[in-house]
């Protein structure tokens, strides 16, 4: 008998389902571009994962071929081969080709892990030009291939072996999707997370296709520890990562978090080890507990008093990096990119877990609690204090129909890109730039040095400061939340401070003011620090400028070899130039040096910040002595 004659009734219902599938794959795989192609990969290995879930399976290896096919090699049970009595034809047969084979079809296991959208590898036949499966099972090598979800040839034994384990290559097909290369790096990617959110599990990747070829292990036996202190591996951590697990109700959870003295807050969370982009019960489980917990503590330890306000979320979430990884039967996800988790009763589950799992954690480690609440209370007083700046910055424009600051001496032109605002440092040298800019592009806004010094203590004294509103008056931009470019009226923002500590010290509050509340202006690259020279050399009545020792010091040679007179004078700051040698040596545009500052030079001074505001002296001179210049590219 070939197929043909063996087709039942049920046979045609398996066809029409894969036909279902190649008329109609993005209901399946969610489109036929690079995502929908990369999801093939994926909805094998979850099944592979599953395995492993079960206990059954410890390692998977991942490979590209040279002609392009993928296989997909596990050590687990190995699909069952044995004819199944309703269908009359071998389990991995109905496995492979009929719909939705959902939860395993013995019955007695479940699927926990299901990919995106838990269609089985049934889907991934059928959009396959072909696929070849073996198995090993009951010391044998079995052996079927299939073309278009449909087999050729049957089930046959090639060979002996030990073990088990299951082995699938499957080669895309080209009348499905829009492009059949498979990329690496997102693969290698999703791998790893794989092998982070299953500890212990060995996953090799290899790609055969290029010369040399790729091959990588991964294997973390942390887990999601190892995860987050790779997430983390660039900021700096505060504590050592805090990690929980447990069983409760049948939902597995583990949860691993740290902070660090980033502003980001990077929290992802998985259902069954698919990343839940858009949340979910689980994650407002998490959340809801971590900011009840955290004010808990903090009134607990004096650090909230009766007349505070509460921490609010991102108070307490600021600078956290967590993964919150949950294993359940039957979620059902929502949202969008079906990757929100909707079962109600999980929230409750998780919250509960992770309230048992801080307080037993805060008994033991009482130093580390009082670091995050401290923390938490200077992102909480940060948000207070950029509210009152909206606030004032909001009642200014309103009173006064937006009308500019006093201080400010606009420029002409209204275009932002021509537009330039010079910060100054001082009440002179702010006389001297007004006098010396040339105020059809130029602005001027005068910053008192002293205030500013005087204020030592934080950003939130900062905020408060009439000349630090006057400034985001003058930009037109409002802050933090409320920031836009939209009314932004300078295109570049020139600092411009004098050559010692003090001037670095304005430079280092203005830097971590822009890097917190205005950090798009810097993405943007229209922050700038301005260059003032640094020595004037007089020859003959002849003056001519040095921005650096080396330079002024070669000049010094050449005059002196030729025998010529010649005068030094030291700047020590900008108020000993007159309006016109200001003009000359730091703000025509012509002839200054401007350096662009950069994002990292930004979050250098933001690091800093905190340090400099201390009363350390020493520790700021030596900052300052180190930073006299945040260089990145100098913009002449
Ligand atoms: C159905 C039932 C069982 C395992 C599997 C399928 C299975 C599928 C794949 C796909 C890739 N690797 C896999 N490994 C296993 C349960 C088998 C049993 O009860 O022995």
């Amino acid at each position: 008998m070939n197929n043909n004659d063996m087709y039942t009734a049920k046979d045609i219902q398996v066809l029409k389902g894969l036909e279902g599938v190649r008329k109609r794959p993005s209901m399946y795989i969610g489109s036929t571009g690079k995502r929908g192609l990369h999801h093939l990969i994926y909805e094998v290995v979850d099944n592979s994962i599953d395995e492993a879930l079960e206990g059954y399976c410890s390692e998977i290896t991942v490979k590209i071929n040279k002609d392009g096919s993928v296989t997909v090699r596990d050590n687990g049970r190995g699909i069952p081969v044995d004819i199944h009595p309703e269908e009359g034809k071998s389990a991995l047969e109905v496995v492979l080709t009929t719909l939705h084979a959902g939860g395993k079809f013995s019955g007695q296991g479940y699927r926990i892990s299901g990919g995106l959208h838990g269609v089985g590898i049934s889907v991934v036949n059928a959009l396959s030009e072909w696929l070849e499966v073996k198995v090993k099972r009951y010391g044998k090598l079995y052996f079927q291939r299939y073309e278009r979800g449909i087999p050729v040839g049957a089930l046959k034994i090639i060979g002996e072996t030990e073990g088990t384990g299951t082995e699938i290559t499957f080669y895309p097909d080209k009348e499905i999707f829009e492009e059949i290369t498979f990329e690496n790096s997102v693969i290698s990617h999703r791998l790893m997370e794989l092998a982070y959110l299953n500890k212990g599990l060995k996953i090799s990747f290899v790609d055969e296709r290029g010369i040399p070829p790729i091959s990588e292990v991964y294997k973390f036996d942390n887990g999601i520890v190892g995860y987050v202190n790779r997430l983390n591996r660039s900021k700096k951590a505060i504590h050592d990562v805090i990690f929980f697990e447990g069983v409760k109700d049948n939902v597995s959870i583990e949860c691993a978090m740290q902070y660090t003295t980033s502003y980001e807050e990077d929290i992802r969370s998985f259902v069954n080890t698919i990343n839940t982009v858009e949340g979910g019960t689980h994650l407002i489980g998490f959340k809801t507990s971590l900011t009840k917990k955290f004010n808990d503590y903090a009134r607990k330890f004096g650090k909230l008093k009766d007349k505070d306000g509460n921490l609010t979320g991102s108070d307490v979430r600021e600078g956290l990096t967590a993964i919150l990884s949950i294993k359940m039967r039957d979620p059902e996800f929502e949202g969008q990119t079906k990757t929100r988790l909707g079962n109600e009763n999980i929230k409750e589950i998780v919250s509960t877990f992770i309230k048992e799992q801080l307080d037993d954690y805060c008994e033991l480690h009482p130093a580390e609690i009082k670091a995050i609440i401290d923390r938490s209370i200077k992102a909480a007083q940060a948000r207070l204090a950029a509210k009152r700046a909206r606030e004032m910055v909001r009642r200014k424009n309103g009173l006064e129909g937006s009308s500019l600051p006093g201080k400010l001496a606009d420029c002409i032109a209204k275009s932002v890109e021509k537009a330039e605002l010079f910060l100054v440092e001082g009440d002179s040298a702010g006389g001297s730039a007004k006098q010396g800019r040339d105020r059809e592009f130029q602005a001027i806004l005068p910053l008192r040095g002293k205030i500013l010094n005087v204020e030592k203590s934080s950003m939130n004294k900062l905020l408060k400061n009439p000349q630090i509103t006057d400034l985001i008056v003058a930009l037109g931009t409002n802050i933090g939340d409320d920031f836009s470019t939209k009314n932004l009226r300078y295109g570049k923002i020139i600092i411009m401070t004098d050559a010692d500590v003090d001037g670095a010290h304005i430079r280092t509050l203005l830097l971590t003011f822009f890097y917190r509340y205005m950090r798009e202006l810097i993405e943007d690259g229209r922050i700038f620090i301005a260059l003032p020279p640094l020595y004037r050399l007089k020859v003959d009545s002849k003056d001519s400028y040095f921005y650096d020792d080396e330079s002024l010091e070669a000049a010094i040679k050449e005059l002196t070899e030729k025998k010529k007179k010649f005068q030094v004078q030291r700047y020590k700051g900008l108020g000993e130039m007159n309006p016109e040698q200001l003009w000359e040596t730091t703000m025509d545009p012509q002839t200054r040096r401007l350096i662009r500052v950069g994002i990292e030079d930004a979050e250098e001074a933001n690091e800093l910040f905190d340090k400099l505001m201390g009363s350390d002296v020493e520790l700021r001179r030596d900052f300052i002595r180190e930073n006299a210049v945040y260089a990145k590219d100098i913009d002449i």
